[in-house]
């Protein structure tokens, strides 16, 4: 292989501070106002400390990210798209000065380094947005982010670290910039061809990374991130196993995987710069940039958020300055008559093609229905069947919401019993009088009561649900907002049901089998559900349960009915 001139790599910044100088800065601990740093901003540090983000000395002041927002270029004129920032609170930003020093911490409280304070500003986060993502919407994640999980002060200045980052897990794939260096070096390698990803990776990637290390006569570092990526992706874990099975299906002596800490923004045209800066930080020649490269793909009126070769163009006019090189790739696709994938564009539209999109394998996977080796190899399928099994297999929460004696808790108690008659699953009852007597004895029925009861049942049912369990819910959950955030709790480990049980406020008044409701029209009881606090029905059950027209043990069979529809229980 022929080096690249000029050579590749560039002056690798290290921040890590060894000996006297990180004794007294330990020292000077304790004078220090402290920040425990975000998900995201450990990711940043990581990579700051360690060089992955050189030239960078630390988070960026107002003029480098002045200048970056509107011109993709540091004060100096180096390339550089995305703002590194450290956002903080307000108390945090008031205890700061040009000249002083923060003491940056992880979630225990361990310090891992310190910030020399140059400045504290606001930043206009619309006018990031939309310079940054090319939107103020915040159905793209990065704008989410910015927008809703972004403290409102940023702090620049440069970052001396006393301790790295720890992960306990994957820690021989998890090479900084100076290790991959030399791991290329001690292979001989000189170009190096790098492959960004957040999914698994399938017979297209295989094809397409086998394909670009072929045209730039490198090697290939696969070099997956396992910081932060899009919101339901695929969990680094399983990513990892997967990778490391395909890994086995490459000839040998071509290919390295290493794991990058990088929280991505789903950035588009503008994060793909970002990814080229950083591969060549880590000592590759080459990036391969595809379809959409690290886009959030579309909104919710299925408009793109960027075109799909967008990034590829960006790329294209700044290559000279890069001093790293872009293999563009086209789509790649199956062509079954002759058992070989190729690139979109070199298929003619008469050619039989075929392919298995990501909601289709996720809904394979769903029903265990078969994966074929042609899309992509079995000891891959098996570690994504590991930690998604078919729904049969999975947890689930019922969860039901409706006013104070609307029935939920006669239902519940209903399908409990003709679950448990199925058997199969392990069952847990959280029922909301239940619930108030053991979980949530200390609550009253304030808003900030009754989210932290449901939370609570949340957590619980979310757990129950991870473990393949069943949890049946009975809370009145009378807030919107709360009921979302349980379902994505428990979205994120198996099924979620909302059942409404919408039984009307005259007919649960009448009913009245407690006597609450008279109390409460007599005021001895205050914050009453319907009477004098809020309801607000839901608009996303997946089943509303009418109590006057039918029985409790309808109503059951109606929601065992749905259960085994939706693949969770077997006829
Ligand atoms: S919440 O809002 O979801 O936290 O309520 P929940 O935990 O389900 O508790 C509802 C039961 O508590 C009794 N109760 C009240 N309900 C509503 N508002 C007020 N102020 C209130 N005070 C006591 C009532 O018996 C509810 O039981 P169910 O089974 O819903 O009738």
């Amino acid at each position: 292989m022929t080096a690249l001139t000029p050579p590749h790599g560039g002056t690798l910044v290290n921040l890590n501070v060894e000996g006297t100088r990180a004794l007294e800065l330990k020292n000077q601990a304790k004078d220090l106002p402290s920040w425990d740093l975000t998900p995201r901003q450990l990711c940043d540090l990581e990579l700051l400390l360690d060089g992955g983000f050189s030239p960078l000395r630390g988070f960026m002041t107002e003029a480098d990210y002045t200048t970056v927002c509107a011109d993709m270029r540091l004060t100096d004129g180096m390339l550089w798209p995305i703002p590194i920032t450290l956002d903080v609170d307000a108390p945090t930003a008031g205890s700061l000065e040009p000249g002083s020093a923060l003491a940056l911490r992880d979630p225990e409280g361990v310090m891992l380094a310190v910030l020399h304070v140059d400045d504290v500003y606001q930043p206009d986060r619309m006018a990031e947005a939309e310079r940054v993502f090319g939107s103020t919407s915040t159905e793209h994640p990065g704008v989410d982010h910015l927008m809703r999980r972004t403290h409102p002060y940023y702090v620049g200045g440069t970052v001396e670290g006393l301790q790295r980052p720890q992960h306990h897990d994957f820690t021989s794939l998890r090479l900084t910039p100076a290790q991959l260096r030399e791991r290329f070096a001690s292979h001989g390698w000189d170009r190096v061809v790098a492959f960004q990803t957040r999914n698994p990776m399938h017979r297209a990637h295989q094809e397409l990374t086998l394909r670009a290390a072929r045209e730039a006569d490198a090697a290939l570092l696969i070099h997956p991130v396992v910081g932060m990526t899009k919101p339901g992706d695929v969990d680094h874990y399983t990513r990892v196993r997967c990778y490391e099975a395909l890994l086995e299906e490459y000839p040998d002596h071509l290919a390295e995987l290493s794991l990058l800490p990088l929280a991505m923004r789903m950035g588009g045209p503008r994060e793909a710069l970002w990814h080229a800066i950083i591969r060549k930080n880590f000592g590759c020649t080459h990036l391969i940039v595809g379809r959409d490269h690290a886009g959030p793909g579309s909104d919710s009126h299925g408009t793109p958020f960027y075109g799909p070769y967008d990034a590829q163009e960006l790329l294209q006019q700044h290559t000279d300055e890069l001093g790293i090189e872009m293999v563009p790739f086209r789509l790649m696709v199956y062509l079954p008559d002759e058992d070989r994938y190729a690139p979109v564009d070199e298929v003619p539209d008469s050619a039989t093609t075929a392919s298995i999109s990501g909601t289709e394998l996720r809904e394979r996977l769903m029903t265990g229905a078969e994966i074929p080796s042609w899309f992509t190899f079995p000891a891959v399928v098996r570690e994504l069947r590991r930690t998604h099994p078919p729904r049969s297999e999975q947890g689930f929460t019922v969860f039901f919401t409706g006013l104070s004696g609307s029935g939920k808790s006669t239902i519940a108690n209903v399908l409990q019993t003709k679950l448990l008659e199925l058997g199969g699953r392990s069952l847990t009852l959280l029922d909301g009088d239940l619930v108030r007597k053991h979980l949530s004895s200390e609550l009253g029925f304030s808003k900030e009561h009754r989210d932290l009861n449901i939370r609570r049942i949340g957590f619980v049912a979310a757990e129950a649900t991870k473990h393949g369990g069943i949890a049946v819910c009975a809370p009145i959950a009378p807030y919107a907002h709360t009921r979302q955030e349980v379902r994505d709790m428990v979205e994120a480990g198996g099924g979620f049901v909302l059942v409404h049980v919408a039984t009307p406020l005259e007919v649960c008044e009448e009913r009245d089998r407690k006597g609450l409701y008279a109390k409460a029209r007599a005021g001895i009881i205050k914050e009453f559900t319907g009477i004098s606090d809020p309801y607000e029905e839901p608009t996303d059950a997946e089943l509303t349960i009418d109590t006057v027209t039918s029985s409790p043990e309808e109503a059951a069979d109606r929601i065992i009915g749905y259960l085994i529809a939706e693949g969770y229980l077997t006829d």
